[in-house]
């Protein structure tokens, strides 16, 4: 019996913290898109069974636009069960309660609740305050059958869920939702505990690879993979410009460091390091070829300027004077280093 365990996929989630507006209108559908490819791999594929442990939607009201396409999708998909444990996100959704609940899909609450299977029992529960004072005394399972734990939460901090606990309780399986990224932990001797991560990576927060996790149940063995399924993938990279002369350089540089990746992905560059005085960065120019290049780009700068006032001791033009004044101002080094590249800009007659 094949299962497909995900989380997070933060439906109707905004997705404007990072992407401008129609960026983040286009993503927006990518995520529901991107479930509905699940399902279709999940029919090809065989699978009986999808847990979604958590954080299916960004928030307990959805829209009636969201609403209708995922019980749609979930209600013409009738052979496969649809598992769903609500997270810290979406907890007060009040799924049950729709008049046309689907009957191949199955909510939980704060109490266990199993789902029998041949090959495996499912067992579930919502993650919350009251239930995490009792869940770990009532969680009682059938120790001749794999067993499959489903729970959303953190496994570290203050509301973390108590992995010792849990131990010895014939979990084979922990499905996990809530950490945004593929975690893959041993539980017990017989156990282990999977984050299967987001579907898809909303911001330069969640980069990486992002996909779900395919288990087999096969003659009472758990098996498990990761599986990356993400539209498009996120990327962080640092660019150091110390010692390049021109924007050329700069543009080559950038371009060796995305060397490979698509251009369907989501890029953020972060440039770093000391840069000399006479080089022009030009960052907007920068981002827009970014921009042109791949699906969405973000520039940061964090780089510095490099400048030694013993330069500019006996340096008797006005560009000399004008840097020692800046230095001896009391701007921070910050300031001090834009107040610098636009003088010497404004000095060489450029565009600011
Ligand atoms: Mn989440």
């Amino acid at each position: 019996m094949k299962i497909i365990h995900t989380a997070d996929l933060h439906i109707d989630s905004k997705m404007e913290t990072h992407l401008d507006s129609l960026k983040a209108k286009e993503r927006k559908n990518e995520l529901l898109l991107s479930f509905k490819r699940l399902v279709e791999y999940a029919k090809t594929n065989d699978v009986k069974a999808i847990i979604i442990a958590g954080d299916m939607f960004d928030k307990a009201r959805v829209s009636i636009k969201t609403r209708e396409f995922i019980v749609g999708l979930i209600r013409e998909y009738s052979n496969i069960d649809f598992i769903y444990v609500s997270g810290n996100h979406d907890e007060d959704l009040i799924i049950s309660e729709f008049d046309d609940v689907p009957s191949n899909l199955y909510t939980f609450n704060s109490k266990w609740q199993t789902i029998t299977y041949d090959d495996v029992d499912i067992t579930a529960i919502v993650y919350n305050e009251a239930s995490k004072t009792y869940m770990y005394d009532t969680l009682s399972l059938d120790s001749k059958k794999p067993n499959i734990v489903v729970i959303h939460g953190p496994i570290e901090g203050e509301d973390a869920i108590n992995l010792n606990l849990l131990k010895d309780k014939n979990i084979n399986y922990l499905a996990l939702g809530h950490i945004h990224k593929y975690i893959k932990g041993s539980l017990d001797d017989k156990g282990i505990y999977v984050y299967p991560g987001c579907l898809e990576g909303r911001g330069f927060d969640e980069i990486g690879p992002k996909g779900f996790v395919e288990i087999e149940v096969k003659n009472g063995e758990i098996k498990s993979n990761f599986h990356k399924f993400a539209r498009r993938e996120l990327h962080n990279i640092e660019v150091d410009i110390t010692n390049l002369d021109n924007w050329i350089d700069i543009r080559k540089t950038i371009s060796l460091k995305l060397n490979g990746i698509p251009s369907t992905d989501m890029v953020k560059i972060t440039l770093v390091g000391k840069y000399n005085i006479d080089l022009i960065k030009q960052n907007e120019l920068l981002l827009d070829s970014l921009n042109d290049e791949y699906f969405f780009a973000k520039v940061e700068d964090k780089s510095k300027l490099n400048v030694n006032p013993k330069d500019f001791e006996n340096d008797v033009s006005l560009k000399g004077e004008f840097i020692r004044n800046v230095l001896a101002s009391n701007l921070t080094d910050d300031e001090k280093n834009s107040v610098i590249e636009y003088g010497i800009k404004a000095l060489l007659k450029e565009e600011i």
